[in-house]
């Protein structure tokens, strides 16, 4: 069984959010492209990052830091972000052209504010676990398509998870976008995943099959 896994296409991540992604909002036409091929995909599930106001991630909860910085969190290396994504927000809400009508679960994530959580699987530092896996097995889930924002965070963490929990993983790689703090990360990104055992896909190869 095949899932579509759709990453924080939320928007806080989309141009005008508090944590803008470059042309974030090119992805919304991938995923409506790819969740109306019910033919390709068993499933659909999303994440959703759904922080506390105070998440410690926030620049604004270390004074005298700013975004872009990286700290020591609690024993992990943690980039400083905008406040972005607090539950109940509009700036956490699914972008509004998403059709979410096929999605079958959403995990959200980066609710614990000690730790942040790039992947729909694990936080950081693994300490807990969120939903997503024990309903991906639950459903028969053997394979999985991962696509969305941030290419360079939580897709990137996500496609790791996924393969080194035995899923066989795919990137669709017209389908993300990336912060890009330094000019690399978003190539070292794709390399990470590929050194990891992911598959890199496009669309269209998935559409035209
Ligand atoms: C993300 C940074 C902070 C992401 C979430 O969705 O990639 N990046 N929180
Ligand atoms: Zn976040």
């Amino acid at each position: 069984m095949r899932a579509l896994l759709l990453i924080d296409i939320q928007n806080d991540f989309l141009p005008g959010g508090a944590l803008a992604v470059a042309r974030g909002d090119e992805v919304i036409a991938v995923a409506n492209r790819l969740t109306a091929r019910t033919d390709l995909f068993g499933l659909v599930a999303m994440t959703q990052d759904w922080h506390p106001a105070d998440h410690e991630s926030f620049a604004a909860q270390h004074p005298g830091r700013t975004s872009g910085e990286v700290i020591d969190l609690h024993g992990l290396p943690q980039v400083l972000w905008p406040v972005h994504c607090v539950q109940d927000s509009t700036g956490a809400d699914f972008a509004a052209g998403l059709d979410t009508s096929a999605v079958a679960h959403v995990a959200r994530k980066g609710t614990h504010k000690d730790v942040d959580s790039y992947s729909g699987f694990f936080d950081n530092g693994r300490r807990h676990a969120t939903d997503l896996e024990a309903f991906l097995r639950a459903r028969g889930v053997t394979e999985v398509f991962v696509m969305g924002l941030a290419t360079d965070y939580c897709v990137k963490w996500t496609a790791l998870d996924a393969a080194s929990l035995g899923f066989s993983t795919h990137v669709v790689v017209d389908g993300c976008r990336g912060v890009g703090l330094a000019p690399e990360d978003i190539p070292a990104a794709f390399d990470a995943m590929l050194g990891a055992g992911v598959r890199l896909v496009s669309s269209d190869e998935l559409l035209s099959a």
